[in-house]
């Protein structure tokens, strides 16, 4: 599906404006600078894409942001998501990878929005999204108890919730949306009562713990590729909460009993493997929570992105 797969796409995204702890803001130069790039193009071999900057989009930011419909600082998470759109679009539309690194998981509007659209376009596909995550981040305004839009991502790009034109996320189209049915979700562990029920009602595939402790990871993984189908392109959308605090620490929401590092690798690495995947977005590391964990988390981000691009053991 990429028409120049050695060439790679990064955006680097400086924004934690989708919920209330500042920190994660850094973590792209976190991971920048502990080599993730040089690795990439080094050891991996890849003709990187990048503009050189972490953006933090201060020129969208609203003076004035009141919460809407529930959501906190909607402008704000509306303007960044629409601008990444476009630029994680340009990236796919011209045939390469897209690695987006976050910022917190509220990105994934843009990311997500933005290969869906440039995937149609091309290949007159629709794309499947792999969702990592201890969280299902399915909520609508309605339906969040926090108003924090990182736990909203992945209703505004099903469409489960949708806003008018001139409303924040009103900027989101049919040909940037996926459906539920194409979506996947792997390693959940911390689900809302209404995101249960959306996910039963819309018949939503979903992985827990419970799941990766009863068939393990490998049967897991079979599962969720078989359910997408061969020959399908995949965003991978990996929130680093998706693993064990153990391993990665320094998140906004932890969460116990999540993925070891080697099956969050092993995920990676199997969708590697399909020859399908097209984007990539790694998210919710912050460097400045619980920091004694902070490098350990960043080495735990870097690895996830090192097998999704074709890292091997051997
Ligand atoms: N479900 C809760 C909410 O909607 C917590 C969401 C936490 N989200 C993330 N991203 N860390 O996965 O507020
Ligand atoms: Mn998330
Ligand atoms: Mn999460
Ligand atoms: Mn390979």
């Amino acid at each position: 599906f990429l028409s120049k797969p050695n060439e790679l796409g990064l955006v680097a995204v400086g924004f934690s404006g989708g919920q209330c702890k500042p920190g994660t803001e850094a973590a792209p130069m976190a991971l920048i600078e502990s080599g993730l790039v040089d690795q990439l193009k080094d050891d991996l071999k890849y003709s990187i894409y990048y503009d050189g900057k972490v953006h933090a989009y201060g020129e969208l930011m609203p003076d004035d942001d009141p919460d809407y419909r529930n959501m906190k600082k909607p402008r704000a998470v509306s303007a960044v998501t629409k601008q990444l759109s476009s630029q994680v679009y340009e990236h796919a539309r011209d045939g390469r990878f897209v690695l987006t690194l976050g910022g917190d998981h509220s990105i994934a509007i843009g990311t997500i929005s933005g290969t869906a659209k440039a995937i149609r376009e091309r290949l007159g596909r629709d794309m499947a999204v792999i969702w990592v995550d201890a969280h299902a981040d399915i909520n609508t305004p309605e339906t969040s108890d926090s108003g924090n839009i990182h736990g909203m991502p992945v209703s505004f790009l099903t469409g489960l919730a949708k806003e008018s034109e001139d409303k924040p996320f009103g900027w989101l189209k049919d040909d940037q949306r996926i459906s539920v049915s194409k979506l996947v979700y792997i390693g959940l562990r911390d689900v809302d009562r209404g995101e249960k029920k959306i996910l039963r009602d819309h018949g939503i595939k979903a992985f827990s713990m419970h799941d990766v402790d009863r068939h393990g990871i490998g049967r897991v993984v079979d599962m969720a590729l078989g359910w997408i189908g061969r020959d399908t392109p995949i965003h991978l959308s990996f929130d680093v909460d998706a693993l064990d605090p153990m391993w990665a620490p320094s998140t906004g929401t932890p969460v116990r009993g999540g993925l070891t590092l080697r099956e969050g690798d092993f995920i990676a690495e199997c969708v590697h493997e399909t020859g399908n995947l097209v984007a990539l977005d790694l998210v919710e590391v912050n460097p400045s929570l619980e920091e004694h964990g902070a490098p350990e988390t960043v080495r735990a981000g870097c690895s996830i992105v090192r097998c999704a691009l074709g890292d091997t053991l051997l």
